[in-house]
């Protein structure tokens, strides 16, 4: 197998994994980048893991998965951090109640730096680890699922150390990323005036020009998160 970095790709998307310490995330990308072709870089004290997969529409994406420290806690994580990532992986441990009550908090971070256009939200995953040490479970399904459901966004429980529902809850998360990137360019588009061109529309004119700036800011924006030049 070719093990190369130089891959060519159609999409870049840089993932921001997050949480508090402890709860499993250098396990989690380790392990997901293990059997196959990984490569590990290290950027201001951050590990970046670099993994290629193949999505819908045989699209080639370089999965760029940024392992944050959960000692620095949501507040003192630099902001680029945030606004630079088109998706996060949210994850908690099952087994620690401090890490569930955290989540909030580290939702409210995303909503503060990481939106698009101010009011587009990145997807995000939320992820219960552990799943394994069901004895020492606090945090039931149920439970997860009602936070997450309030944020409308998905849930899934894997086992970072035995690679249970890893592959998937990153498949999840690369095609919440291509219906998101669909989606928001649909929501502009539908705002647009029909009529266009007459003086009675002056004023319809003027919206639509300022959504046009808008819908081309926010490519841009999709540009910048998910593809390299
Ligand atoms: N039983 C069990 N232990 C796990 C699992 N995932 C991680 N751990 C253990 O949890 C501990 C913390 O894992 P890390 O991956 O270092 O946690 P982290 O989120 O990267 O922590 P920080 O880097 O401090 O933010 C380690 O001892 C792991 O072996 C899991 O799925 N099951
Ligand atoms: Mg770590």
């Amino acid at each position: 197998m070719d093990h190369s970095i130089n891959e060519s790709y159609d999409y870049l998307f840089k993932l921001l994994c997050i949480g508090d310490s402890n709860v499993g995330k250098t396990t989690f990308l380790h392990k997901y980048i293990y059997e196959t072709f990984s490569n590990i870089r290290s950027t201001l004290g951050i590990n970046i893991f670099e993994k290629y997969i193949t999505a819908k529409d045989n699209q080639r994406i370089l999965l760029q998965l940024w392992d944050t420290v959960g000692q620095e806690r949501y507040h003192s994580l630099t902001t680029s951090l945030y606004r630079d990532s088109i998706g996060f992986l949210l994850i908690f441990d099952l087994t620690n109640e401090s890490s569930f009550l955290s989540i909030r908090n580290w939702i409210s971070c995303i909503d503060s730096y990481a939106l698009i256009d101010g009011n587009l939200r990145p997807p995000i995953l939320l992820i219960g680890n552990k799943v394994d040490l069901s004895t020492h479970r606090k945090i039931d399904s149920i439970r997860a699922q009602q936070l997450a459901n309030e944020f409308n966004i998905a849930y899934i429980e894997i086992c970072a150390l035995t690679g249970i529902n890893m592959e998937y809850a990153l498949d999840t998360l690369v095609d919440k990323i291509f219906n998101f990137m669909d989606e928001s360019m649909e929501k502009y588009y539908q705002k647009q005036p029909l009529q266009l061109s007459t003086n009675e529309n002056y004023h319809h004119r003027k919206t639509s020009t300022k959504l046009m700036k808008k819908i081309s800011n926010v490519k841009k924006r999709f540009h910048v998160l998910i593809k390299r030049l």
